[in-house]
Formats: structure tokens, C-alpha cells, sequence
């Protein structure tokens, strides 16, 4: 069996993960894929290989049919799911969004293929669903009403948390991802925030069902600082799953390799990670570019595994009470000098 990444010391479930998707053919808004498309079940065994313990997917990269047959790829080369999601966003039919469609038909569309996500998540033995937003947003002022967006939002999440706990228990929990823009101009729960504040606002029975799934590239793009992020998340109790990758500032989404692009802020991140104990599973949502070539698809894999292991081990080096002692003296640059020491130092 091939070698997997691990984290020094990692409370609760070890391992990373990566998304099928990550191995992709490298296509963009502006050409055609650079490479030949790899069968999205043969990428399970690459994700093995590149040091994953745990892959993730999409209903349309592996749909109900495929799931026995995922699982059983899987097992073989002692690969885990972390989690599944609907996609919500490559159907056209889902081109104005699924749960927050004007059309009442397509929403029921969306809750059914989100019930469906459920059980197949059941069957790949994955404990975390995902929602990521995708198209539920808008490109025109007033193509939707807002308020009724967001109430439709509520509704369906209420429809499908009701779905999994009545089938299957507190065994499936929901993590939504928040994300601003892309490919929507304007996406309904744009951040962490929002996405706190509509679990808020779901059923008090399903509610202990839902929580958040941040992305730290999405911060980035809405301009928001990630560390603080996930330190709401965590302190709402509402951390159930990471997405780490890297992003440089305000653009298009690059779904970098996780540690390029602020590692000083990414050593603070994993300190607040150890310091909270975070016991789920860390996954990356990385983009093998365009410009690598197939043999080398997996080199963003391992170039964020490594960096991950570096921050890490870093990060537990780091003397908490010498944190303490510079919030006391309020000394907050020496602070950031004494973390970059721990970085870039011996
Ligand atoms: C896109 C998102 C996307 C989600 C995935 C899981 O920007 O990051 O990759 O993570 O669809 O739901
Ligand atoms: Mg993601």
C-alpha cells in the first residue's frame, strides 16, 4: 500500500483528502482541456498513490449507479470518503440555481437529487454531505427576490436535514460552503456568516445537523480574512469540514496549492486548528493547472501535503504562551515577528 501524509499529533481522524475534481483535464473559461480526461473512477487510485486517505465527489463524477463500484475501488486501495455533494451547478437545468430557482419544478428537481446525494453518501460510507452554493445567486438585480431566495434556502435545507434524520439518524451531518462569487456574480451564502446566520434560521431538529465548510481561497476572494473564519466556525461549533488550497487576492477562483501564497497566515490557522482540537478530516480543493502535464496532475497533491506537514509540525513548535505574553504586553507586532520567526527561522 502505497505511503499516506499524516499530521503530527492530529486529535480525532488522521489522513488527508483530496476532490476527484482536482485531478481534472485543465479547461477554463477560455479553452478546452489540456489533457486527456482521466475516468473519474480511475483518479481514485491516483489519489491513493499521491498519499490521500480520503477522496471526495460530486453526484455527477460518481452518480448513485457508480457508488458500489467506487466503493469497492476505494477499499482496495485503502481509500476512504470524506464526503459527497450534489452539484447544484453542472446540470444546465440548474443554470438559475437549484434550491432557489424561481421555478417551483426545479427546486423540487434540486431537493430530490439532494435526498438521493444523501443515501449515496450513506452507501460510499461517507459521514459529511457537502452543499457548496454553485448557482444559487444572481448575475441580474431583482431576477430574484432576495427574501424569498433565502427563505427557499431554508426550506429546502428543512426538507432535506428532515430527509436524513428521519432515514438515517445523526449519521449524516451537512457542512455548507460558503464561496462570494464565481460563477455567479452574486452567490446567496457569499460567507461564513451568512451561512451561520441561515442554520440559525433552519428547524431547531435539524439544525444540530448543519454546520460550515470553509474554504480559505473563498475568504480570500470575498476579501475576508480565513483565519477569522474558521475562528467563528469554531466558535459556533459549527466547523465540520475544511477545504485548504491558497489564492493570490481578489480574482478569478485559482484553487492554488494550499501554503504558497500566505503561509505566515496559514501557520496562524493551523495553530487555531491544534489549539480547538479539530478532530474532522483536513481536505484540499485544489486545481491541477492547466500547464501540468497529465504525468505530473498530482504534483499539486503533494506540494500541498508538503507544505501542510511543514506549517503543521511548525505550528506545534509554536510557544502558546509566548502568545499570551505578547497579547498581555500588547505588543502585537512583535507578536507577528515572533510567528514569522517560527516560520522562515531556524
Ligand atoms: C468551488 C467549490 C467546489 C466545492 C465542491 C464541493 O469553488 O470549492 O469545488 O468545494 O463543489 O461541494
Ligand atoms: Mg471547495
Amino acid at each position: 500500500m502505497s505511503q499516506r501524509y499524516t499530521l503530527k499529533n492530529k486529535v480525532g481522524i488522521n489522513g488527508l483528502g483530496a476532490g476527484v475534481w482536482n485531478l481534472g483535464p485543465g479547461g477554463d473559461p477560455f479553452g478546452g482541456p489540456t489533457r486527456e480526461a482521466i475516468p473519474v473512477l480511475d483518479r481514485l487510485p491516483m489519489l491513493a498513490e499521491a498519499g490521500m486517505s480520503f477522496y471526495e465527489a460530486h453526484d455527477h463524477e460518481i452518480p448513485a449507479e457508480d457508488a458500489p463500484r467506487a466503493v469497492k475501488i476505494a477499499k482496495a486501495n485503502g481509500l476512504k470518503c470524506a464526503m459527497y455533494t450534489p452539484s447544484f451547478f453542472a446540470d444546465p437545468i440548474f443554470k438559475d440555481g437549484g434550491m432557489t430557482n424561481n421555478d417551483a419544478a426545479i427546486r423540487k428537481t434540486a431537493l430530490e437529487n439532494a435526498k438521493r446525494a444523501v443515501d449515496t453518501t450513506v452507501v460510499l460510507g461517507a459521514k459529511t454531505m457537502v452543499f457548496w452554493n454553485g448557482r444559487e445567486g444572481f448575475d441580474f438585480m431583482l431576477a430574484k427576490n432576495g427574501r424569498d431566495a433565502f427563505k427557499r434556502l431554508v426550506e429546502g435545507f428543512n426538507k432535506v436535514g428532515q430527509y436524513a434524520k428521519e432515514k438515517y439518524g445523526s449519521k449524516i451531518r451537512f457542512a455548507l460552503e460558503p464561496k462570494p462569487n464565481e460563477p455567479r456574480a452574486n452567490m446567496y451564502l457569499a460567507n461564513v456568516g451568512e451561512v451561520l446566520y441561515l442554520i440559525s434560521r433552519l428547524d431547531e431538529n435539524v439544525q444540530p445537523l448543519f454546520g460550515v465548510n470553509p474554504e480559505t481561497a473563498h475568504s480570500r476572494i470575498a476579501g475576508l480574512d480565513y483565519v477569522w473564519d474558521i475562528e467563528l466556525c469554531l466558535e459556533a461549533g459549527k466547523l465540520f469540514h475544511i477545504h485548504l488550497n491558497a489564492q493570490d487576492g481578489q480574482r478569478y477562483d485559482q484553487d492554488l496549492p494550499f501554503g504558497y501564497t500566505e503561509p505566515l497566515k496559514d501557520l496562524a490557522l493551523l495553530v487555531v486548528l491544534q489549539d480547538a482540537k479539530y478532530k474532522e478530516i483536513i481536505c484540499f480543493d485544489v486545481k491541477a493547472p492547466r500547464t501540468d502535464e497529465q504525468k505530473n496532475i498530482a504534483d499539486i497533491l503533494h506540494v500541498s501535503s508538503k507544505n501542510l506537514i511543514w506549517l503543521w509540525e511548525r505550528a506545534l513548535a509554536v510557544d502558546r504562551k509566548k502568545i499570551e505574553q505578547f497579547r498581555a504586553e500588547k505588543r502585537a507586532t512583535a507578536l507577528a515577528g515572533y510567528l514569522a520567526g517560527c516560520l522562515y527561522g531556524k
